[in-house]
């Protein structure tokens, strides 16, 4: 288990107790973290059919995409365990899969399809090879997602200019309506217990929550902006307490994000380009960026305020994000393929990480004796210091003291996996050489 770093970048070595004061993320604009980094692994190439793959979605080893090689829309999937590819669609001659991007969650696809005229929503599950119909109501639904058992999605049946947002839940075999606002609610994004959309109720397109745990709607505080045209699914992302979109506020898309843990907004780009397509996971947000001349996938890790650049061949774009992967649709080929990096994330070898480490072991209860963690901290602290004397042997004597003695807390004082979490990066720092 890697743990993430929560106190304030680029710490002077610090006494336990005011360690303890900076927990918690830095929410006040985009701060990079030098004692941070993040690796992209080589790109890897899941289609090579001539024709458009496009609307990536990943979960879990389940990557699937929108397919026109049949001279239609289909769905698509590639499972990256036994690395084989599926037509999602074909167990139904029928389907006719709509524009909108489909949403994977688990083993299960959703997405809106026009084989009864006006669009419903369908399913299919993966590992059990069927499909279902979710909703059959004449008007149209459309713009879905899915987070578990829950698949929400743009409901037209109260009338033209009144969209909905529904549910069905798949547990309990029921369909809700979520929205009763006589405006349009439109565009939902769905995480475990909570549903977000656009909601139109007052002049300016507004970002609105329901929290199924609760039965509660609420209006998320942000100043969010639009620029006139009728924004696409997806335009919310949503991910544990993380609200991600893209805003026109500055002239130009920017991704902003909004933290409900913090109840606070979050600009998370400056640039005067455009940056778009925001999806997010496990407090990781991707998106694509024209930064560079062309669309590029950028990263940005919000434990630790870091952003990477995932691609730049500048042909990239529509990004999805599951724990260490990301995919994408790029037109390197000629006609858009699907593509995917993992890419893993290392802290920079320094003596004051290791302080940040022991504070945020401490607060996470993996160390659990103050004492033992100031005396970690006092070994740190000389080890410090003999670097800035430019005394190296003395500072490697100290670091290797400072294992001896988490080897002998491990299973004590400090949890086993801490320990060893402690003990490889003391001797990175001895690796990288002690020089001032
Ligand atoms: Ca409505
Ligand atoms: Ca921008
Ligand atoms: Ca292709």
């Amino acid at each position: 288990m890697r743990h993430r770093l929560t106190c304030a970048a680029v710490l002077p070595l610090c006494v336990l107790s005011s360690c303890h004061d900076t927990a918690g993320l830095e929410t006040k604009g985009v701060v990079a973290r030098p004692l941070f980094s993040i690796t992209i692994g080589a790109e890897e190439q899941i289609t090579t059919d001539p024709n458009r793959q496009d609307e990536p979605g990943i979960a879990g080893d389940y990557i699937m995409w929108v397919d026109d090689r049949h001279g239609r829309y289909d769905i698509y999937a590639f499972d990256l365990v036994s690395q084989t590819e599926m037509q999602v669609t074909a167990s139904n001659p029928n389907a006719q899969v709509g524009w909108m991007p489909p949403a994977i969650s688990g083993d299960r696809i959703v997405w809106e399809d026009y084989r009864n005229g006006a669009s419903d929503i369908y399913m299919f599950d993966l590992s059990e090879a069927h499909e279902r119909q979710i909703t059959s109501d004449k008007s149209s639904q459309i713009c879905t997602a899915i987070s578990g058992d829950r698949i929400v999605w743009d409901d037209r049946r109260n009338g033209t200019g009144n969209s909905d947002i529904y549910m069905f839940d798949l547990a309990a075999d029921t369909e809700t309506q979520i929205t009763v606002d006589p405006n349009n609610q439109h565009n939902p994004a769905v995480s475990d217990d909570r549903v977000v959309w656009l909601d139109s109720r007052y002049t300016s397109r507004r970002i609105f929550m329901y929290d199924f745990t609760d039965g509660t709607e609420s209006e998320i505080p942000t100043d969010l902006s639009f620029d006139p045209g009728k924004p696409l699914c997806p335009a919310l992302a949503i991910s544990g307490t993380v609200i991600a979109w893209a805003d026109y506020r500055s002239g130009n898309y920017d991704i902003y994000m909004f933290d409900l843990a913090t109840n606070t907004e979050t600009q998370i780009t400056d640039h005067p380009s455009n940056q778009r397509r925001p999806a997010v996971f496990g407090g990781r947000i991707v998106w694509d960026d024209d930064r560079d001349g062309g669309w590029n996938i950028y990263m940005f890790d919000l434990a630790t305020q870091t952003e990477a650049q995932v691609t730049s061949n500048g042909v990239a774009y529509n990004p999805a994000i599951f724990s260490d992967r990301i995919v994408w649709a790029d037109w390197r080929s000629g006609s858009e393929d699907i593509y995917m990096v993992a890419f893993s994330t290392t802290l920079e070898p320094s003596i004051e990480v290791m302080v940040e480490l022991v504070d945020q072991l401490v607060a996470e209860g993996a160390i659990d004796n103050t004492g033992v963690a100031h005396a970690f901290l006092a070994h740190l602290e000389q080890a410090a210091a003999a670097i800035d004397r430019g005394n190296s042997t003395a500072a490697e004597n100290k670091l290797n003291a400072f294992i001896n003695f988490v080897n002998a807390q491990s299973g004590k004082h400090v949890q086993p996996d801490a320990a060893q979490e402690l003990i490889e990066l003391a001797n990175r720092v001895i690796e990288q050489g002690l020089s001032p």
